[in-house]
């Protein structure tokens, strides 16, 4: 394939949709491509030095009367000097509002012929869309978008059922870089953590907003400590850790939860977890299940979103009702207690994502899509 210059914007903190962006811009660097990132800050996974990457900081002016900073002129603006300047292909954005509606602007003042791809991650329709102050701009950002990719099936159809576009939006799914995420050996984390080997360790990850349920977590955690000795590692931080706190202590099960905050390396932590749990009300995808289970960690999740899309029922982990806090302990007790059943799902776990969620695969998609649209006349 000719390469490409590619524009990348995400929102950069931390987020399966920046952890994606990120991702993928050093793959399609390793490819040959010259990418672009234009962000507020450095995509926090980019992290390794590429040749080819470029990072271009779009800068909000503070000025005083300015009641809200402009971050999305300020963007379009940038969009537009790096689209011109170094003669861009296409730009990825991730994120419809703001971000497909900046790169329209940017292209329109940069007045040149690049095309725009916008992929959809979740929030940016499911909480949105229902907003129908935007419900209009982020119709007019994925309808004048030259390409559109949404994360999972589940996404697509709510796109379609919300935003009513006139536009094919094609799900390309999430990814993990599995030289990353795989098992890996820290049993010396155990020790640290005071995690005793007969244990079984369940694990949380999220931005501990209220969309994940966090509380329905710890009632599972809790209702299964009370058949067999465990830990829970709760992983994160956010606007519900306060509630989340003060259910661990009403629950007087402080020695068994861990609150570890942000951390780096979730690889070592899954290594040492024995299940996850993902127990959204609104999940686009849920990559933070995938990452547990490339490094064989099957997930317990809601039938909810795209998380059934990724987790196949009684084969690599277990689904359940919103709410379900019964049956999600059952389910997790039910494996703990068959090693050969644990170790299936362990396997299958790993395999779904080194067939269905193949990181060069999903790689491959992104590319065709932007090939044909420079390509077109
Ligand atoms: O889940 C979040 O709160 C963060 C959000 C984001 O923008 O990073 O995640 C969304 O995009 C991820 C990557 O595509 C998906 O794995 C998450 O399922 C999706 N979150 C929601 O739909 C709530």
């Amino acid at each position: 394939m000719k390469k490409l210059k590619i524009g990348i914007t995400c929102y950069p903190t931390v987020g399966g949709s920046g952890v994606i962006a990120a991702e993928l811009g050093q793959l399609l660097a390793e490819n040959g491509h010259e990418i672009h990132f234009i962000t507020s800050s450095v995509p926090f996974r980019l992290n390794k030095m590429y040749h080819n990457i470029y990072y271009h900081q779009v800068e909000v002016n503070p000025y005083a009367v300015f009641q809200y900073p402009p971050y999305d002129i300020a963007l379009a603006s940038k969009i537009a000097e790096v689209a011109e300047r170094e003669k861009l292909d296409v730009m990825h954005v991730h994120y419809a509002i703001p971000h497909a509606i900046c790169a329209i602007l940017g292209k329109m003042m940069a007045k040149i012929g690049m095309k725009i791809v916008t992929t959809l991650h979740g929030t940016d329709i499911t909480v949105l869309g229902y907003d129908p102050s935007l419900a209009s701009a982020i119709r007019f950002g994925i309808e004048q978008s030259d390409a559109v990719t949404a994360v999972s099936n589940a996404l697509v159809q709510q796109t379609y059922d919300l935003i009513q576009p006139q536009k094919k939006i094609t799900t390309v799914y999430n990814f993990v870089d599995e030289r990353v995420y795989r098992r890996v050996n820290a049993s010396h984390l155990k020790k640290e953590y005071g995690i005793l080997e007969k244990e079984k360790v369940l694990i949380h990850v999220s931005n501990f907003r209220a969309v994940k349920r966090v509380p329905d977590v710890v009632r599972a955690f809790a209702k299964v400590r009370e058949q067999i000795p465990a830990k829970l590692l709760l992983v994160g931080d956010g606007p519900e850790m306060t509630v989340v706190s003060r259910l661990v202590r009403d629950l007087h099960i402080e020695k068994d939860v861990l609150f570890l905050g942000k951390q780096d390396q979730l690889e070592e932590l899954y290594s040492i977890s024995d299940l996850m749990l993902l127990l959204s009300e609104k999940e686009s995808f849920g990559l933070a299940a995938l990452e547990a289970m490339a490094c064989g960690v099957p997930c317990i999740g809601t039938d909810i979103g795209g998380i059934p899309e990724v987790i196949d029922d009684g084969r690599n982990g277990y689904l359940c009702q919103l709410g379900d806090i019964a049956g999600v302990a059952e389910k997790a007790l039910r494996l703990f207690r068959d090693p050969a059943l644990y170790d299936s799902f362990s396997k299958a776990a790993e395999k779904t994502v080194t067939e269905k969620f193949y990181s060069k695969k999903i790689l491959r998609q992104y590319e065709e899509i932007y090939e044909q649209l420079v390509n077109e006349v």
